[in-house]
């Protein structure tokens, strides 16, 4: 495995031509070698651009090094860094390196000018050069400063910009590839090659040179290959491209008011996340979070409008009852939230336009009024990713937060909330999803292994061992299994309007485990007004 600074000496050293392209910021840095390139030019002119400032040092060599930080990190072709004139004097070209080095930047290239320069396409006839032998000592300097015997300095020769022609480039040629310099940068503002090639005939590969066709873009690249040249660089040309894009897109957006024409030609979101490598920290998640709560995903079943409630209900359903001012929906997304449960999926129904609070996705049941449970349960199943264990609950309950890591962490594939004191409410006018489990609740099942048998609004007053409080973890496993049970069932007549917990049922003739955890409380299901006020103190 070559290091940067290794691949990077290859590249000047190879008889082919190679190119290496601009870039000026990580996203930048990433296109460029995702486009296939070997290297990258971390142009001065493109940096300082995207800064907004002028081409004139104006940005400090340490506000460039940082964004190198940010390109080289981002990466893993090497990176020459373009200069300028080092930043002041032999000392300056010093430090430069060192940091370089540190930052993982695999070549400096400097230019004969004088601090602060001048882009060389602006007034370049009247920019004074630095004297050679300050030059060649900058170069040596640089070269003794060194740790990385691998790390390349070029020699930037603006004789031609400066109209001083092919003799005075030579002579700098010569001397600073004397001076230990590991390529010479020609430049020229012409818009033909004639500099470059006269210049190449005379120097006669006694060192690689690199050369920037911005001007003489017009020129084949093979006869640059032909001449000699070891490295080709494309200066500027992402920068100028984000330039056009954006300009056109403000404008757009400025003049119509409206994002959706812009929307279809721009890249999506997905694509920034894939650029950015939103991947990997998912996967890492998965490694590195404590095991549970890692990507855990929340399905809130809202779509019933809820009986008994009055006015209360009359546009909104029920889980939009405010409680001391917030709903009751509200309430549960923030105890998913505190528990780090941020990935939140909501099936809406009645009134949905009033089920708007921010940050959850929302899947509509718009048949709410014809189905149940069953058929909210399946489009939410639909809409979410199979990547993270999923609590489905619903929106009309309040419950303690430790109930969901509680959940997460443990290890079965299908786990229930059994509330085991449920004949506290069972005198209460309202159906109850009771249980019957492998064992009643006592302290062994605390640490036992106990699981749903059946579940029924009906069940005969002595089998009935608990509640079932409306929460059920499914592991991204056995997702699709559930799924498609869920499919079999709702395909049969007259299950579109069945509950939950038909499909419960179903899982256990199926040969399926439903794990039931036992508790005693720590929820409040608002099913009349009385719990209405209940929920005001819970
Ligand atoms: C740069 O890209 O900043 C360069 C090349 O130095 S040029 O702009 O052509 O001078
Ligand atoms: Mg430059």
């Amino acid at each position: 495995m070559m290091t940067k600074t290794q691949r990077f000496r290859q590249m000047l050293a190879s008889p082919e031509l190679e190119f290496i392209c601009e870039a000026h910021n990580g996203l930048s840095a990433k296109i460029v070698e995702e486009a296939g390139f070997h290297g990258i030019w971390g142009s001065g002119f493109s940096l300082s651009a995207q800064f907004g400032v002028r081409d004139n040092n104006e940005a400090s060599w340490t506000q460039v090094v940082d964004m190198l930080e940010f390109m080289a990190d981002a990466t893993s072709i090497p990176i020459m860094l373009d200069g300028d004139t080092g930043y002041g004097n032999f000392n300056n070209l010093r430090r430069l390196v060192r940091k370089l080095e540190q930052r993982g930047v695999a070549a400096v290239c400097i230019e004969d000018k004088l601090f602060p320069k001048t882009n060389s396409f602006l007034g370049g006839e009247q920019q004074a050069l630095a004297d050679i032998d300050e030059f060649c000592g900058k170069l040596k300097a640089g070269k003794d400063a060194q740790t990385d015997p691998d790390f390349s300095i070029v020699a930037r020769i603006e004789a031609f910009i400066a109209g001083l022609g092919l003799d005075e480039a030579l002579r700098r040629a010569e001397a600073y590839h004397a001076a230990g310099a590991d390529a010479v940068l020609v430049h020229s503002g012409r818009n033909t090659a004639d500099e470059i090639l006269a210049f190449m005939r005379a120097w006669d590969r006694r060192c690689p040179v690199v050369i920037v066709p911005t001007r003489y873009c017009a020129t084949p690249t093979e006869v640059f290959q032909e001449a000699g040249v070891s490295l080709v660089i494309w200066a500027n040309q992402l920068l100028r491209a984000s330039v056009t894009a954006m300009q056109q897109t403000a404008q757009e957006l400025r003049r119509d008011g409206y994002a959706a024409r812009v929307d279809g030609r721009i890249a999506p979101m997905a694509e920034v996340f894939r650029i950015q490598g939103a991947d990997e920290l998912e996967e890492a998640e998965r490694r590195y979070l404590p095991a549970g709560s890692q990507n855990a995903q929340a399905l809130v079943l809202a779509a019933t409008q809820g009986e008994g409630f009055g006015e209360l209900t009359a546009e909104a359903p029920k889980a939009m009852i405010p409680i001391d001012g917030e709903p009751l929906l509200g309430r549960a997304l923030e105890t998913y939230r505190l528990q780090g449960v941020t990935r939140i999926s909501v099936v809406r129904g009645f009134g949905k336009q009033h089920v708007n609070l921010p940050g959850v996705k929302y899947v509509d049941n718009d048949d709410w009024a014809s189905t149940g449970e069953l058929v909210s349960l399946g489009l939410g199943l639909r809409a979410v990713r199979d990547d993270g264990p999923l609590i489905v609950s619903y929106g009309d309950v309040l419950f303690h937060g430790f109930l969901v890591p509680w959940l997460l962490e443990t290890p079965d594939d299908l786990v229930l909330l059994v509330d085991e004191s449920w004949q506290a409410s069972a005198n209460r006018e309202r159906p109850a999803d009771y249980v019957t489990c492998s064992e009643p609740y006592s302290r062994r099942t605390l640490n036992g292994r106990v699981q749903l048998e059946r579940m029924d609004e009906a069940l005969p007053a002595e089998t009935i061992h608990g509640e079932w409080m409306g929460f059920l973890k499914i592991a991204p496993r056995i997702l699709p299994r559930v799924r498609q049970v869920l499919d079999e069932l709702l395909a049969e007549p007259g299950q579109r309007e069945a509950k939950l917990f038909t499909l419960f049922n179903r899982l256990v003739e199926r040969g399926e485990t439903l794990r039931v955890l036992y508790t005693s409380g720590h929820w409040l299901d608002v099913d009349s007004l009385s719990d209405v006020v209940n929920a005001g103190t819970f």
